[in-house]
């Protein structure tokens, strides 16, 4: 008998949800137990899992699993559903458009949502350039073209990232993303003419943004050329490298470097984007405007989009039918945009983000203060977390990230570990978590330190 049918009821999504941890099970419990069974053998080993509970339902700051058990979420999806899980706007969005049509290809005959989403991008990213957009199912999708677009305005081959970065899966943008294991292992070779430059890493490398800059800079001019030079991309702050924020100074000399040297500066705001960071896209924080911006993730409220938006003459270099595919700006993930760009506005998000920012930099700043294994605190706005070392060193404790990860899943809450060192643990919440729920999720943070 499948899962779904030995299921209790399944309790209704969204904000109707009640908003505690609640766990009537271990965790997993017998049916998410059933489902996993069913997973190992249906699904190929590669596509891994790190919280082992069936969801019926999730909203507000919670995820409700097949046993009845609600977690405290405080990973979001990994940074998607920021307004919410089932945000009532994105759910009626959804439900009308997908009785209206649910394809006919944008390439094929267009449709408003597409459209009302690229005047959406082009107004709330970064500058006051004129601006367009185009639209694509996932983050790496987004990244592969914003490259693609630069290459064909440059007509440049070379493509600088970073240090920590992480821009995707596909073939360009495993070449592009540090991390080996688990991200490129085994899967070569990589598109050619992607260079590595070194980071701003404060905790680590204690340079100051213009040294780190210079670094970089002295790389890309002597190994790749400026003339070879199409794009750098970078992440604003870095995501699953680790939550890493340059040094002050660091991004604004990148970005002056490559304007007078005619190379596109593309942000990777796939992670970043979208209020997370207490800002409508972190680029703004750090008193930069980019050339091209790649979006997703919470663009769409939990639906698949994704969007490149730039300057108008950077993103017209590509010739008519050079860029597309089949499902790109999908008119009913485009209904969930529009409903979800406008919840971001009109509950000024940005603001709640900084907000829910603060609790989490109070809360973990505390427990670093006794706890010489938490070696730093960083963030911004609803994206903040520890890094954890031996104490009293930079030596990176992954065992104890790990450790903490899941005694806190096991206790019901759920948190992601990321870092090039697998050392880090972040916090992400939906910014619809009730403040008590997210004290109490960082209690239980609080309560695994202690007790690994
Ligand atoms: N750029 C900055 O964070 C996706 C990946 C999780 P896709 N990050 C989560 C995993 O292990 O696959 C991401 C990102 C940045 C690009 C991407 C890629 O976005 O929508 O996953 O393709």
């Amino acid at each position: 008998m499948s899962i779904v049918e030995t299921s209790v009821a399944a309790p209704l999504g969204g904000p109707t949800l009640p908003q505690e941890r609640r766990l009537v099970t271990a965790i997993p419990g017998p049916r998410s137990q059933e489902l996993l069974d069913r997973k190992a053998v249906a699904v190929a080993a590669g596509v891994a899992h790190t919280v082992p509970v069936h969801a019926v339902a999730a909203g507000g700051g919670v995820v409700v699993d097949a046993d009845g058990n609600s977690l405290i979420d405080l990973g979001s999806g990994i940074a998607v559903v920021t307004i919410g899980n089932a945000h009532p706007a994105v759910v009626a969005a959804v439900q009308a458009q997908a009785a209206q049509f649910t394809h006919t290809c944008f390439m094929i005959s267009p449709y408003d949502s597409y459209v009302a989403v690229a005047e959406a991008l082009n107004r709330v990213t970064p500058g006051d350039h004129a601006k367009k957009s185009a639209l694509f199912n996932s983050g790496a999708e987004a990244v592969e073209n914003a490259v693609k677009i630069a290459r064909k305005h440059t007509g440049r081959q070379a493509v600088v990232a970073f240090d920590h970065g992480y821009h995707g899966r596909t073939n360009l943008t495993m070449a592009l993303t540090a991390k080996s294991m688990p991200y490129k292992s085994g899967f070569g070779p990589f598109a050619g003419e992607v260079y590595r430059a070194p980071l701003s890493y404060p905790f680590r490398d204690g340079l100051t943004g213009a040294e780190a800059a210079a670094r970089a800079i002295s790389l890309m001019e002597k190994q790749v050329g400026a003339d070879n030079l199409a794009a750098v991309i970078i992440e604003p702050i870095q995501g699953e490298g680790g939550f890493i924020v340059p040094a002050d100074g660091f991004l604004p000399a990148v970005v002056d470097w490559c304007r007078a040297n005619g190379v596109v500066f593309i942000a990777d705001e796939i992670q970043t984007g979208f209020a997370r960071t207490g800002a409508m896209f972190a680029s703004e924080l750090f008193g930069i405007v980019p050339d091209l911006i790649t979006t997703a993730k919470g663009i769409a409220g939990g639906l698949p989009l994704a969007g490149v938006t730039g300057r108008a003459e950077i993103m017209d270099a590509a010739h008519a039918g050079g860029l597309g595919g089949t499902y790109g700006g999908n008119p009913v993930a485009c209904a969930a945009a529009v409903a979800a760009i406008e919840a971001f506005e009109a509950e000024d998000l940005s603001a709640r983000a900084r907000a829910v920012g603060d609790i989490l930099v109070s809360r973990l700043s505390a427990l670093r203060a006794q706890d010489a294994r938490i070696g730093e605190v960083r963030g911004r706005g609803a994206m903040v977390a520890a890094e954890f070392v031996v104490a009293g060193t930079t030596e990176p404790d992954a065992a104890l990230a790990s450790a903490v990860a899941k005694a806190c899943i096991a206790e019901g809450v759920i948190v992601l570990t990321c870092g090039t060192y697998s050392n880090v643990i972040r916090f992400l919440p939906p910014l619809s978590i009730p403040d008590a729920l997210l004290h109490e999720g960082l209690d239980v943070v609080a309560a695994a330190l202690a007790a690994n």
